[in-house]
């Protein structure tokens, strides 16, 4: 079918670039990382039908059917999220990316949320045009099943203000990290205290 060919090739693109990046995988998990997880529910051998031998290496139940069906109708995966969708962090606090499921995803910064490479998918969960981020296709960084690698460090990667992050391949996988100005809260606490009279 022209639909399986086009995954197929766009997903061995993926692979490809993943074996150039030869990314660490389970690098030093600091005990005050705040975790991202990426989640899927991919049935391998459906999935695996379509896309290719290792697309999809855990032990999902959304076959791939079920899965394109529930994107026609409603634009979203709803197993195939970020966890959390939004985080609040404190300057000096780092991140981990977990992926939890059993394909490929990426954590991606972008300036406005988008479509991501793989038109596909981009047009059924109605994201018709890619976020430009997605389509560098060098800088993407991709997080293999199973995997977890350093995150962003608010301060240091992040500055003070809300930053998005995208999946390349599933752009409905979302998250927002908000990076709060140290400091202001504890003004008004001594004010009170010196208000004593
Ligand atoms: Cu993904």
């Amino acid at each position: 079918m022209k639909r399986n060919a086009h995954f197929r090739t766009m997903l061995w693109a993926a692979v490809a670039a993943l074996a150039l990046l030869s990314l660490t995988a389970g690098a030093g998990a600091v005990q005050s990382d705040k975790k991202i997880r990426l989640l899927d529910d991919c049935d391998p051998a459906t999935f695996n039908a379509v896309l290719g031998d290792g697309a999809c290496v855990s032990n999902g139940h959304t076959t791939f059917d079920e899965f394109i069906a529930e994107l026609a109708a409603t634009q979203d995966a709803h197993a195939w999220r970020n966890q959390p969708s939004n985080m609040h962090l404190n300057v000096g606090r780092s991140t981990l990316i977990e992926n939890r499921g059993g394909e490929t995803h990426t954590f991606t910064p972008v300036a406005e949320f988008g479509g991501g490479f793989i038109p596909d998918l981009n047009g059924i969960s109605g994201n018709p045009v890619p976020a430009p981020e997605c389509l560098n296709f060098g800088a993407i960084v991709f997080i293999p099943a199973g995997a977890v690698e350093p995150g962003p460090t608010a301060g240091a990667d992040l500055s003070v203000g809300s930053h998005k992050f995208q999946c390349c391949i599933h752009p409905w996988m979302r998250t927002v990290i908000d990076v709060a100005a140290p400091g202001p809260s504890a003004a008004p606490a001594a004010a009170a205290k010196h208000d004593h009279h």
